[in-house]
């Protein structure tokens, strides 16, 4: 018989808890193959409740329970009983001390949920709902506790940590030790944390605005002890720029980071204790790419940033995640964007956004920033909760403008400072401080889907007006088949022949005070409106969405010479970017229209026109270099996929690169000039100047490596064996790895083999090493993928390892994993149905590539299915996969 469908968990059906736990006092032993929690519970009666409750149902998974007593009786068979994942406690009174002891296994906990062993080290991760995986609990956000933690280990785990201010240390008997932590603030359990291990660690100090002094630690394997000055200095930048722009000082003696090898996902925010991936906090030259070292300052930046948003006001239940996550982004890309350009910031969000965000609200997984129901949370840290829900707190305060939107966040968290709370709470803060209206905004977090913008015009010449109309619309999502119109900021401008024109906008005032009036933003939100400019004195071409005000799709029939003017005049740089992927698309799709009628694309050339365009961009010594580098590349397959309605893999693919090759021998001189006047010899700095040169360089280098003379792919192989810097030594290894031409072949065997040579003993770097081989264009990489999982280099159970190879050859390589024979599919599927008992979380991770069978030609839709088929049959399948599988396939 076949085990019950998992639950459904329902917004709807959301209740206060029956108790509440006033304090938590945790005593963990840890011992050589098991560990004993003693956990002793102030409980008390929730007054909020709607009856007296008489009974206690803790939450608890994989424990065996030693011992229970209640105000100091110990409780027997017939005083409480065991659920699936629970234990419930008959006769409980209005208040009482509950002490449990459970014994776990955290060196055969493969799930890296709760508390288990990363190597040397043993650490935690509770989000969302492993802290039942350490002892029986209310494990819920909105029960907030006092915690106090002794920590015993051996002494060869000389680190003994947990959450907030450390209050006392010492010996506990033979070889072993014991540290106490306590945290003065209240907190859910999915915030706890501890770690225990042989660690190292830098020190520095921060003085907040108000003058208390801060220890700031961050601790790591003693080998990595060179690569932590980075995560510092950017956690030092963000402590201040959230007191500059937020007013939110630190509140703990001490702020910890831990760096661990084996992690789920990028790091945690447990409080006064953040546990990072090593790939998220480790970074030197060497090792790490600059998109390595900015993802270290952003996801420093993001987890400090929740000590205010998410921690000190944290959420009612987990539908609200977007509330601190939503939030917490937009927090850190506008530090990013603070540190470094906002231009480059605001198009890599959008573009991470428009790729992966809009093709899972496209897909069966869509759901609401704030979703209705849930089988297992876990699958809802999501895309569309953390970077759609990002977008909506954007528009928020863009809405509101910078000092109504400040305004409303500090009244939210005085309001708010120690409450779990609703996203409902948040918006009702900005609107009681803005004095605005956000009652039809709030449809951005009830409504799934990506909103669709089809915009038409007319020039009125002799009333010289320039009507807009615009209409909304929202394709049906599994949950929502109707939506109401959206309430959708569109910021815009209008461009004559010589640049932005003056906005006379009919029934509004002119802004020449706080502007030159050449730009605003129109609020859209009806299904339909008209919005029409005056004093328009030649046809214009309309600048629409510039800074990708709203996360929507837009449609307006541009022409090619529209989108040049766009690109070469804009002032929105955004803008400016956007047309050039306007163009890069047209001209795919007469690649592609070319390749679908089975022409030739040897020699695919584009318009004079449009290789001018290009030009004048590479030219352009006014332009911040990493917006060149942005320009000149061309829109992803995966976005490219993305705007399909049906994905032919090849002719994307092959398009994509007839277009580049075109433009590669257009512009080869320029690329030369480019890549030539670039001195290798300059040290390495991670600033934006220095990451913009660098970018544009290696943009250069691909497309000289398309033309496969001699020169380039020699410069090519130097710049891998010389290059001072990882962003150089790998910009060259992919061109090698990816090339054609016999002679590229040959460097990167020798470059792979040197490569791994050289940085075997550097985990991190092998990382990039499996990436690179994973992502290779060229046929024959599922063999090589295969090979390498029987690498001595990989290893199967840790997440970084199974991204870096898996991951990337099913989600970056989609000409060789959607291969027509279906191996690609039979191989993922493969590794699912392995990774499903041991670690159901990368295991629904992975399965993401599989959910978007229906974007497919009929035969690879069955392909697909049928693996997904074969999964959904597989006895004992997590929540994770199942629910994943099951609504991809229903
Ligand atoms: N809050 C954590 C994510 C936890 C994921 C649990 N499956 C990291 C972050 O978003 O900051
Ligand atoms: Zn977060």
């Amino acid at each position: 018989m076949n085990a019950p469908a998992p639950k459904t968990i329902y917004l709807k059906d959301y209740q206060v808890p029956d108790y509440l736990i006033d304090t938590t006092d945790l005593n963990v032993d840890i011992h050589d193959g098991y560990t004993l929690v003693s956990c002793m519970l102030a409980l008390r009666r929730n007054p909020a409740a709607k009856q007296a409750a008489t009974e206690l149902t803790l939450q608890g998974a994989d424990l065996e329970l030693v011992s229970l007593s209640l105000d100091g009786r110990l409780l027997e068979e017939g005083d409480y009983t065991f659920g699936e994942e629970s234990l419930t406690i008959f006769n409980t009174p209005e208040t009482f001390t509950l002490i449990t002891i459970t014994k776990i296994k955290p060196e055969s906990n493969t799930s890296l949920e709760g508390l288990y062993r990363s190597r040397t080290m043993y650490c935690t991760q509770c989000e969302a709902e492993g802290f039942r995986k350490i002892t029986y609990y209310l494990d819920r956000p909105d029960v907030m506790s006092e915690f106090t933690t002794k920590v015993i280990a051996d002494k060869k785990y000389p680190v003994l940590l947990s959450n907030g201010n450390l209050i006392e240390q010492g010996d506990a008997g033979e070889e072993r030790h014991y540290a106490i932590w306590h945290d003065p603030f209240k907190k859910p359990a999915y915030l706890f944390a501890l770690v225990a291990g042989d660690l190292a660690h830098i020190e520095d100090s921060f003085s907040t605005s108000s003058g208390r002094a801060v220890t700031l630690r961050i601790f790591v394997e003693p080998k990595d002890l060179d690569k932590c000055d980075h995560a510092m200095a950017s956690l030092k930048h963000a402590m201040r720029w959230d007191e500059e722009v937020y007013g939110r000082e630190y509140d703990l003696d001490i702020f910890m980071i831990v760096a661990v090898d084996d992690f789920n996902m990028g790091a945690m925010e447990n409080k006064g204790l953040n546990i990072f991936n090593t790939s998220c906090v480790l970074a030197k030259p060497e090792t790490t790419t600059d998109v390595g070292f900015q993802r270290v300052e952003g996801v420093v930046a993001h987890e400090y940033f929740h000590n205010w948003s998410g921690n000190r006001v944290t959420c009612r239940d987990w539908f609200q995640l977007s509330l601190k996550e939503g939030f917490t982004v937009y927090r850190d890309s506008e530090f990013s964007a603070d540190m470094g350009s906002r231009t480059v910031k605001r198009v890599e969000d959008v573009t991470l956004l428009r790729t992966l965000q809009f093709a899972e609200d496209a897909g069966p997984m869509a759901h609401p920033i704030r979703p209705e129901s849930y089988i297992e949370i876990s699958n809802f840290y999501t895309m569309t909760v953390y970077e759609k829900g990002a977008e909506v707190i954007r528009m928020l305060a863009n809405l509101l403008g910078k000092e109504n939107f400040r305004k409303g966040t500090d009244l939210y968290f005085d309001r708010h400072d120690g409450q779990a709370v609703t996203t409902e709470d948040f918006v009702t803060a900005l609107a009681d401080a803005s004095g605005r209206d956000l009652s039809q905004f709030k449809r951005w977090y009830s409504q799934a889907g990506t909103p669709r913008l089809d915009v038409t015009d007319y020039y009125d010449e002799d009333a010289q007006t320039y009507s807009l109309t615009i209409k909304q619309s929202c394709p049906p999502t599994p949950e929502c088949q109707n939506k109401l119109p959206f309430h959708i900021p569109i910021a815009m401008g209008l461009l004559g022949s010589a640049g932005d024109l003056p906005l006379y906008l009919q029934g509004s005032q002119p802004d020449f005070e706080t502007s030159d009036n050449t730009h605003r933003v129109l609020e859209l939100t009806d299904a339909e409106q008209t919005f029409v400019f005056e004093r328009v004195q030649e046809k214009p071409v309309p600048s629409l969405l510039r800074g990708f005000s709203a996360p929507v799709k837009l449609n307006y029939a541009y022409s090619t010479r529209d989108l040049i003017l766009l690109m070469s005049r804009d002032s929105d740089g955004f803008s400016r970017w956007e047309a050039s992927q306007q163009l890069g698309l047209q001209a795919i799709s007469a690649a592609m229209a070319a390749y679908q009628q089975e022409r030739s694309l040897d020699g695919f050339s584009l318009s004079a026109q449009l290789v001018d365009a290009y030009r004048r961009v590479l030219q352009d010594a006014s332009l911040d270099q990493a917006m060149v580098a942005y320009m000149l590349t061309l829109p992803s397959e995966a976005y490219i996929s993305e705007l399909a309605d049906v994905i032919d893999v090849e002719a994307i693919h092959y398009s994509r690169q007839a277009v580049r090759k075109a433009l590669a021998n257009a512009l080869a001189d320029d690329f030369t000039r480019i890549y030539q006047s670039y001195d290798h010899r300059q040290p390495y700095a991670a600033t934006a100047d220095a990451i913009a040169t660098r970018s544009l360089k290696n943009v250069a280098l691909a497309y000289l490596m398309l033309i496969h003379d001699e020169g380039s792919i020699r410069a090519c192989e130097q710049q891998y064996r010389h290059g001072n810097n990882m962003t150089d030594v790998m910009a060259a290894l992919t061109q090698l790895v990816n090339s054609e031409a016999p002679l590229a072949q040959e460097y990167s065997l020798a470059a792979l083999a040197d490569f791994f040579g050289r940085w075997q003993h550097e985990s991190l770097v092998v990382n990039q090493w499996l990436s690179v081989q994973a992502g290779c264009q060229l046929p024959d990489t599922l063999s090589r993928v295969r090979a390498l999982l029987q690498h001595s280099a990989y290893d199967g159970k840790n997440p970084n390892k199974i991204r870096s190879l898996i991951g990337a050859f099913c989600n970056g390589n989609a000409i060789n994993f959607h291969s027509g024979n279906g191996e690609g599919y039979a191989f993922l599927a493969d590794q699912i149905i392995q990774l499903n008992r041991q670690n159901p979380q990368i295991a629904s991770r992975l399965l993401t590539p599989l959910t978007k069978w229906k974007k497919y030609d009929h035969v690879r839709q069955q392909l697909m299915k049928a693996q997904l088929e074969r999964i959904r049959a597989e006895p004992e399948l997590s929540k994770d996969v199942f629910e994943v599988v099951s609504k991809s396939l229903a």
